[in-house]
């Protein structure tokens, strides 16, 4: 086995399917109702945006169709026009409430199997609430994470070296019901293995900032997309290079009331302290193809778009510059061992 180790609380079973299919869906690490708290605090983010945005969290990302004015969400509370929250502290440093969540005891044994260290730092840090009432363009197209960072030793085609494949992983849970109703997260198993695919805006209308999507998908790895149906405190842990991506939450306004509602989830890439990062130049994420596949839950039966050329690329150094900002500021330390030692007192 390579990506794993046999030093926490995964059995075997797991580890081997982690390994084989770039993900593992853990039921239960946190008891319902946990994180009930970083919910209400995210309310108050987006409702206070002032007093958060840029101090302690990075940025909120408004739906692009609220933005551009076609959809009115003006008469409701702004968490039905926000999709996601990028990075888990600002110039005045970390907010508390959302790291709590990378922190904690029960998800730091698992994740030392993960990343072959004792001392983590994390990367992309997200909340991702997709709120009742908007349109497909809350969608995220299937994507590698590894194209928003620059963290780990890479070849020529920027994918991570084996040695620097062990070494990354995400840590997305949700914080409710999250099921293909309300927008619940895809996987294409297997495609850790691949290695970093060429990503673009997909061809749809409007599109959200730096949503891109895989440009080349073949008609077997559509075909084999996994949806996640998971519940409040299940954790699906993912390789920074397996296909992933997140559909589209069907719920209206009126049902603002139900459970799963606002698809909630938290997100944190844990990598090995002090790892190789690739020269942000030299990575594609700035390069980006002008159009993209159609994303996860509008797969084309009959007639799948003609497939863009990888070659037809652009670059984007504006983005590129955002990234790189937001990767130097969303870099907080874990010290796992420590952690756990005082949790054990
Ligand atoms: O939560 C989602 O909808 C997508 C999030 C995602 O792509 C991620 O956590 O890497
Ligand atoms: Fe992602």
């Amino acid at each position: 086995m390579t990506l794993t180790r046999d030093n926490g609380p995964l059995s075997l079973q797991q580890r081997l399917f982690y390994e084989k299919n770039g993900y593992v869906v853990v039921k239960k690490v946190f008891a319902p109702g946990t994180f009930d708290y970083i919910h209400r605090h995210y309310i108050d983010v987006c409702r206070n945006k002032s007093k958060y945005v840029g101090k302690r969290v990075i940025s909120l990302v408004r739906d692009i169709n609220v933005v551009k004015g076609l959809d009115d969400k003006s008469h409701l509370p702004k968490e039905f026009s926000v999709i996601k929250m990028n990075g888990f502290c600002g110039i005045e440093g970390e907010d508390e409430v959302f790291t709590s969540y990378m922190r904690h005891r029960n998800l730091l044994p698992y994740i030392q199997q993960f990343i072959d260290s004792n001392v983590a730092s994390t990367a992309s840090h997200m909340y991702v609430c997709k709120p009742p009432g908007l349109s497909k363009s809350t969608v995220h197209p299937m994507h590698q994470d590894l194209l928003y960072f620059p963290q780990g030793e890479r070849d020529d085609t920027g994918a991570l070296t084996r040695r620097s494949k062990r070494k990354i992983v995400a840590a997305w849970t949700a914080l409710g019901p999250c099921n293909i109703e309300n927008g619940c997260l895809t996987m294409i198993p297997g495609s850790h293995w691949v290695g970093l695919r060429t990503h673009a805006y997909p061809k749809c209308d409007l599109v959200n900032l730096a949503y891109f999507g895989i440009v080349d998908l073949t008609d077997q790895e559509l075909d084999s997309m996994v949806h996640l149906d998971m519940e409040d405190g299940d954790v699906v842990f993912f390789h920074p290079e397996t296909i992933h991506g997140s559909g589209f939450n069907q719920h209206r306004v009126e049902e603002a009331h139900l459970d799963d509602a606002f698809r909630r989830a938290i997100s944190v890439h844990f990598y090995e302290k002090g790892m190789e990062m690739a020269n942000w130049e030299g990575l594609p994420h700035g390069k980006t193809a002008r159009t993209a596949n159609s994303p996860p839950n509008t797969k084309p039966s009959t007639s799948p778009s003609p497939r863009p050329s990888s070659k037809h690329t652009s670059n984007n150094p504006v983005l590129a510059k955002k990234f790189a900002f937001i990767s130097r500021m969303a870099n907080l330390d874990v010290d796992i061992e420590k952690l756990l030692n005082n949790a054990r007192m």
